[in-house]
């Protein structure tokens, strides 16, 4: 059988991570495109000259030409800057919006057969605006988001629980921003919910405080990673994050992940991409998995999702060429 091809645009700190991963899994052949010269292609001798070690076999391959994008299979796209101490991700709009245009151009022209995972920020503007711009179905253009949300709220579950993080099951939806939802109703650990340990552990009144602060670390979790690397955001993290999307695809796995994806009327939204729980398999989004939101739960969703149009709202502002496409 042929190896995958996949595609790197970005071949920054997320991007040189996602390479070594593609490497280390042998999830097939690997190009890391970047506009910066000698840069992608030093990162890739850097990964194969430890092939032997590694025990891989893969090929690797840097470029700053799109044609060598052509036959992939996946196109990760992280091209784009990251946010400052002080930044929200929302302050990346203008100077990413252009960017995107750009990549979304070349993965359209060379690799229209691919699926496309979006990274760069902000995360539900971007997957937008590619998905308009390349014209490819919904099912094959994503973002990854809510992959690395979720494991940063189960992260902070089992650090305050004392168990494995292995056996924490929790979920955030809606947009990639301050406005994330993380699930406190569905926490569970391997089918006990969260809360009701919480309650056990701390009384009433202070499990509710536990897991506030919990939730409230989850949303501003980027931040605080942002603020202790003084330069550049998250770059693990958001990496093995994608490698699972990315796996979860190529090998068909059907693995239920929350994914940044076209509503069409699920929850409430037609015409949005906002993070939800999806089926991921060899077809992409192979189905959203719809379910009965609270009325808070609604609430905070709707605020998240009225963030994502504020920001889509603005695009044909900063891409006036696009805004007939935008409008689509
Ligand atoms: O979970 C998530 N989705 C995220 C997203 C978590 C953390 C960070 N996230 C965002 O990913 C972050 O806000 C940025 O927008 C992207 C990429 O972050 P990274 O840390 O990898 O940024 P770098 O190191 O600056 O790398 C970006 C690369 C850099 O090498 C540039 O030269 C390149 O993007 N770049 C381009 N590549 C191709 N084409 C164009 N036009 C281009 N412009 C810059």
């Amino acid at each position: 059988m042929a190896r995958s091809k996949i595609s790197l645009i970005g071949g920054g700190q997320i991007g040189g991570v996602l390479a070594q991963l593609c490497a280390l899994r042998e999830l097939g052949d690997v190009v890391l495109f970047d506009i910066v010269e000698n840069m992608p292609q030093g990162k890739m001798l850097d990964i194969a000259e430890v092939a032997r070690v590694d025990q891989f076999d893969v090929d690797l391959k840097g470029t700053n030409e799109y044609k060598d994008i052509a036959g992939s299979d996946i196109v990760i796209v992280t091209a784009g800057l990251p946010r400052k101490p002080g930044m929200s991700r929302d302050d990346l709009l203008a100077v990413n919006a252009k960017i995107m245009k750009q990549v979304s151009e070349g993965i359209k022209e060379f690799a229209p057969d691919a699926f496309v995972i979006i990274i760069s920020n902000p995360l539900d503007a971007m997957v937008t605006l590619c998905q308009k711009v390349t014209g490819f179905p919904a099912e094959r253009v994503m973002g990854q988001a809510g992959v690395l949300d979720s494991n940063r709220f189960c992260t902070f579950i089992a650090w305050e629980l004392g168990v494995s993080v292995r056996d924490v099951n929790a979920m955030v939806l809606g947009g990639h921003g301050d406005t994330m939802v993380p699930i406190v109703r569905y926490a569970n650990v391997n089918g006990v919910p969260v809360m009701e340990q919480l309650v056990r552990k701390h009384g009433e009144s202070k499990a509710k405080e536990v897991m506030t602060a919990m939730v409230e670390r989850t949303k501003m979790a980027g931040g605080e990673v942002v603020k202790l690397l003084g330069n550049g955001s998250a770059f693990y993290s958001p990496a093995s994050s994608a490698i699972a999307m990315a796996e979860a695809i190529l090998r068909d796995q059907k693995r239920v992940l929350p994914v940044c994806a076209l509503l069409k009327g699920e929850f409430g939204v037609d015409n949005y991409y906002v993070g939800v729980p999806c089926v991921l398999g060899a077809d992409g989004i192979e189905n959203i998995i719809e379910f009965e939101l609270d009325e808070e739960e609604q609430a905070l969703f709707n605020n998240s999702v009225a963030a994502v149009k504020g920001l889509i709202d603005e695009l044909p502002n900063i891409l006036p060429d696009m805004a007939d496409v935008l409008k689509s």
